[in-house]
């Protein structure tokens, strides 16, 4: 599609007046980023009065808007999106070629705005980019980190992290409302106040921020509509504003302003671990105080009062993460609208609703009630409220089970359960693949569901074909478009018209050629920042996503170390060459994490130099994996490694971006793995180790030994027996023990091969074995590849979102004239 109006002489005008106005330069004097700043604001002026119009119509219609709220939004370069949504690529590629500047290279001077950790920070962005394209009232709501997830550099095959200065050269897109600025209070204590004969609880002696809303725009693809993503900055409060209590305080005044800089400084780079760290508790109410206070604002200001407000908000909940905000719109009802429990209650317990991630326990979020209490007095007394009459509940419901009474209370054992916090008090609880729903209900939250089966539900997760297709693998985009028009790109399930081509010879053809084109981009890329040579005819095998031990990077890396001793014994062995790709970032933190890449990158130093091998195997990592090389990397994979231990992985959306660029699902039956199979057909994947029934069986009877494999399996123990005798580590034959200890060894506290590494080994193996064959048939693996594609239709997170609004947000959709 091209957008009708747009006027190239006006756009092209526009860049050569923000060059000399922003940087006193003429066009040709300017800088690659400084033509990529001139670009994004003249892009800014073009989408600028639909942003408007908008919010115009938000009014107008009085509309009901869902709150995505949400620690994490990655949203990856803004700019090529952006150009991409409002369907000028052609034309603005084109001006840019007549000014002399490449629209790429331009693009390549955007820094990712990565405040995000993964998968749960990504679907945040997804998400946002299909509510504006399916013309959904809605609004990101999030932290504007000064810094954003680590830089990664590799050094000496060590992870090592550097700051992200995201915001060094200003961010264009971005407007600052200070006009919209909140207070929000933290620590001190409370006092009650009887006014007119009610009982009024006031916070005293607390330190407080302003916090300043940034708005960020998201464009729906050729709508005309703009939503707002609006991240939240903490300023230091006027320090005359100090309460009379502390009027003249400079102590305070400086702990304040230090406070303000502390809080948005930098995002926790955990993924699927929680800390309970202080510091995260303040990032947590801070966003959502301020968030939910002006929604209350904007509502009263509508509607000149505050009833009625269930019907115009969704508070979705991304994760635990923003479950304070359940307490804080109680506190605001209760103490500020002077409303009764009851009357409070029933708003909150209809607008707020929970998405659980992952059901791994050490993600769990449990605050201490010492420190909870501290930072947020009064939110907690809320809190003990809400605990005080669930616990009722649980005694009519349960009477004298007190065994119930400890698996579900929201305050218990000195903690605050965040999860149970948001299960109680929202009205929707959901999974996000159908297998992890599935486990909530009968395992992890099986008291939950028993009591409240209503509130739970499905929403298997979603991507976005118009960034990871359309702006991803341009190549691949227009060979859809040229055989089935350009419908998918907001219709993915049209997709599906592509299936005859999958038998056409000419079209497997042209496929595979395009993929070979996507991987000597990628060798390219590997070429420039690892200075690695690959062959582009070798198979391009990935897994890229957080580094994590449920995730298994290691028994990919064990399997390289089995083949390379295979062909080490038989050089001239019979295999199809391989390249294996890694990409990872490993918390900062997690000592084992990162000795693994340490390990992967050990692995690869000694294959890659060892030329006996005939180049048959190749191991690459590439270093910062983030969202804008992961499109360049997507579109060059043939195979798609999504191998957790089944049960671990809540959904997965990597899967489902590799599977739309064409690449075949090497997995476990987990997540939304079991869903792509579903779709694609078995036979068009290679599926193997045990099932999630297993894995919790044996987790549960606690009778798996992985020794016992290491003692029969003569091939498997000699790749153990390398991370310990210096093989990959001659400087030092002891680096990898702890690795090896974590398979064998149950002297820590956890079991031995908490993952079932060694377990499922064989059965990876075998079907890599089968990747192996199936890929010297190249007419059948473009087959099973356009198959891959032509089926991937039910992984847009267009059709998630509808779903989300079908069953949970009741919104109605709106058009945006200009
Ligand atoms: C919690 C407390 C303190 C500090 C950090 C955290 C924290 C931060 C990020 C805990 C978890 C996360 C991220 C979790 C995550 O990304 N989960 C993934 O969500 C995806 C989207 O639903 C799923 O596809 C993945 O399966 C799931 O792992």
């Amino acid at each position: 599609m091209s957008r009708p109006d747009f006027d190239k002489a006006a756009f092209r005008n526009s860049v050569i007046y923000n060059v000399k106005n922003m940087f006193r330069r003429t066009i040709d004097e300017a800088t690659p980023q400084q033509v990529f700043q001139a670009v994004a604001y003249a892009v800014k002026d073009v989408i600028i009065d639909e942003w408007i119009a908008t919010h115009k119509e938000y009014e107008k219609r009085d509309v009901k808007a869902v709150y995505y709220l949400s620690m994490e939004f990655l949203m990856g370069r803004a700019l090529g999106n952006n150009i991409i949504n409002i369907c000028a690529r052609k034309e603005i590629a084109e001006v840019l070629e007549e000014l002399g500047f490449d629209l790429n290279a331009i693009e390549d001077q955007e820094p990712d705005a990565a405040l995000g950790n993964g998968g749960l920070g990504r679907l945040a962005a997804c998400f946002l980019d299909s509510l504006a394209t399916l013309g959904y009232p809605a609004y990101g709501c999030g932290i504007r980190y000064r810094y954003g997830m680590f830089k990664q550099k590799i050094e000496n095959g060590y992870q090592v992290e550097v700051p992200d200065n995201w915001l060094e050269n200003g961010n264009p897109f971005e407007i600052r409302r200070p006009e919209y600025a909140v207070e929000v209070k933290f620590g001190g204590y409370v006092r009650i106040e009887n006014r007119d004969g009610m009982d009024r609880f006031v916070q005293e002696g607390y330190q407080s921020v302003r916090a300043v809303p940034y708005d960020l725009p998201v464009i729906g693809y050729g709508n005309n509509m703009v939503n707002t993503l609006r991240i939240w900055d903490a300023e230091p409060i006027n320090t005359f504003n100090l309460d009379s209590f502390d009027r003249g305080d400079y102590q305070k005044a400086v702990e304040q302003e230090n406070l303000a800089k502390t809080i948005v400084e930098v995002l926790y780079p955990n993924d699927n671990h929680y800390a309970g760290k202080e510091l995260r508790l303040k990032q947590q109410y801070f966003f959502i105080s301020a968030s939910v206070q002006r929604a209350l604002i904007k509502y009263k200001e509508l509607h000149g009062t505050i009833r009625g407000f269930q019907d115009k908000v969704i508070f979705q909940l991304n994760d635990t993460h923003p479950t304070v905000a359940i307490p804080e719109l109680m506190r605001i009802l209760l103490d500020e609208e002077g409303m009764t429990w009851d009357e409070a209650w029933d708003i909150t317990a209809r607008t707020c609703a929970y998405t659980n991630h992952t059901i791994m326990s050490e993600a769990l979020e449990k605050w201490p009630i010492d420190l909870f209490s501290r930072l947020l007095p009064r939110i907690y007394q809320i809190v003990e409220e809400i605990n005080r009459r669930f616990v009722n509940e649980i005694q009519a419901r349960y009477p004298g089970d007190q065994e119930k009474i400890r698996k579900m209370a929201v305050v218990y054992d000195g903690q605050v359960r965040m999860a149970y916090m948001a299960i109680v008090a929202g009205f929707s609880v959901n999974g996000v693949a159908r297998l992890h729903t599935e486990i909530l209900k009968h395992q992890e939250l099986k008291d939950f569901y028993e009591m409240m089966p209503e509130k739970f539900n499905n929403k298997t997760n979603g991507i976005t074909q118009r960034r990871f297709l359309l702006h991803g693998n341009p190549l691949e985009a227009d060979w859809v478009t040229s055989k089935i028009g350009d419908q998918w790109i907001t219709d993915l399930p049209h997709i599906a018209e592509l299936l005859p081509c999958a038998e056409d010879k000419a079209c497997q053809r042209e496929f595979m050629e395009l993929k070979y084109k996507n991987k000597v981009r990628l060798a390219a890329y590997i070429k420039e920042h690892n200075g690695i040579d690959v062959d582009p005819r070798s198979i391009f095998d990935v897994q890229v996503k957080r580094l994590h031990e449920y995730k298994r990077q290691l028994m990919n890396i064990l399997h390289v170390m089995y083949l390379y001793n295979q062909l080490k014994d038989h050089p001239d062995m019979d295999m199809v060459p391989r390249t294996f790709i890694f990409g990872a970032k490993a918390a900062a933190g997690y000592k084992r994490a990162k000795l693994t890449i340490k390990l992967i990158n050990s692995v690869a130093d000694v294959i890659n130099n060892d030329k006996s091998i005939g180049g048959k195997l190749k191991v690459v990592f590439i270093e910062d994996y983030r969202v804008s090389n992961a499109e360049i990397i997507f579109a060059a994979a043939d195979v798609s490694e999504q191998i957790s231990t089944a049960s671990k992985e809540a959904s997965g959306t990597g899967n489902m971006k590799f599977m739309l660029n064409g690449a075949l699902t090497l997995g476990t039956m987990d997540g939304a793995n079991v869903e792509i199979v579903e779709e694609v057909g078995a036979e068009n994947a290679f599926i193997f180790g045990m099932s999630s029934d297993e894995v919790i069986a044996h987790e549960k009877n606690r009778d798996y030994q992985p020794m016992d494999i290491f003692n029969n399996d003569q091939e498997i123990r000699r790749v153990l027996m390398q991370l310990v005798n210096g093989f990959y580590a001659p400087d030092d034959p002891e680096r990898f023990r702890d690795i090896y200890d974590s398979l064998l060894n149950t002297k820590s506290s956890d079991r031995a091969d908490t993952y079932f590494i060694l377990k499922d080994f064989r059965s990876y193996a075998e079907a890599h074995k089968k990747i192996d064959q199936a890929y010297r048939d190249s007419s059948w693996w473009a087959k099973a590849a356009i198959l891959n594609i032509a089926h991937s239709g039910k992984f847009t997170s267009d059709r998630t979102i509808e779903e989300y609004v079908r069953d949970i947000w009741h919104l109605k959709k709106i058009t945006v004239e200009v």
